[in-house]
């Protein structure tokens, strides 16, 4: 059955509802944080060893089509109507936004611990614990806008700007390539301050807190900010119809910075089997109301 992932702020009350309650059940299950885990494992940077499939690398959009994928399965068997919306962070840009209210992710951390007080994920409504996490502390933390150094969410045309890359991505395939979609929409940049996080890294960067690194999935707005990528990924390829769907084509030789360090199109991807290729599309699981 193809399912229908829907913008967040048009879902109805229920629907709402429903999807915090799915949620809520995976957590109780003890299945939801398996999901943390995963995630903390695959945090590989540039400057580790090893392959690195999840970030900083070319891979960084099918392996999170993956992971969304396993979760919103996860989700059905709970409730077999829910499915994973996405947040357009280039036009729900208010704190005061429906998506942070009390019926739905919850607010803004307090100054001082910022601790999220309100919600169905603070800590002291009782359903969310914090397990998995590469920092200390049971309850789950937000820092809006950053405010040790301030910054907006990503706009309009920093998108548009991604977009209009005609190249996948480029070499070295990593948080350094200069220009292609992947990393100017996963978002690392060059020089120092705010400007170093572009489109989905900001996002991560303005929400705060747990967002930040890792342990993100401990936020599950992780996954509204995951699936608009998603969708962004695909509006790249409707742009690009004639452009190489993934790039490398082919595993990087010995001597390339690349070598056993990135997955090419057809090599699987860990933890699963599954190759770049087989995520190219997803018309056959779900589709994006726009
Ligand atoms: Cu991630
Ligand atoms: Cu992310």
């Amino acid at each position: 059955m193809v399912s229908t992932r829907k913008n967040q702020n048009r879902l109805t009350r229920a629907e709402r509802r429903r999807f915090v309650d799915a949620v809520l059940r995976l957590k109780r299950r003890g299945e939801y944080d398996e999901f943390v885990r995963i995630h903390i494992d695959f945090y590989v940077a540039d400057g580790e060893r090893g392959l690195r499939v999840a970030h900083m690398a070319p891979s960084f959009f099918p392996w999170h089509r993956r992971f969304l994928l396993d979760f919103e399965r996860a989700l059905q068997r709970v409730d077999p109507a829910v499915t994973v919306p996405y947040w357009d962070w280039t036009r729900d840009r208010s704190p005061a936004a429906s998506l942070w209210g009390e019926d739905f992710m919850g607010g803004d951390g307090r100054s001082g611990d910022r601790q999220v007080r309100t919600g169905p994920f603070a800590y002291r409504n009782g359903q969310w614990t914090i397990k998995e996490s590469v920092t200390d502390g049971e309850f789950l933390t937000r820092a809006f806008g950053n405010p040790a150094n301030p910054i907006d969410l990503p706009t309009p045309a920093d998108v548009e700007r991604s977009l209009k890359e005609t190249r996948y991505d480029v070499e070295p395939w990593d948080s350094t390539s200069h220009g292609g979609f992947r990393n100017t929409l996963e978002g690392w940049a060059p020089g120092r301050g705010t400007d170093r996080w572009r489109n989905h890294n900001r996002v991560h960067r303005w929400v705060g807190g747990h967002m930040l690194g890792g342990g993100s999935v401990n936020d599950p707005v992780f996954w509204l900010n995951h699936a608009f990528v998603d969708l962004l990924w695909t509006r790249w390829q409707r742009r690009h119809p004639d452009a190489a769907p993934y790039l490398p084509a082919r595993p990087p030789e010995l001597g390339d910075p690349g070598y056993e360090r990135v997955v090419a199109r057809h090599e699987p991807m860990p933890p699963w089997r599954t190759t770049p290729d087989e995520m190219t599309s997803h018309r056959g699981s779900y589709r994006y109301e726009e």
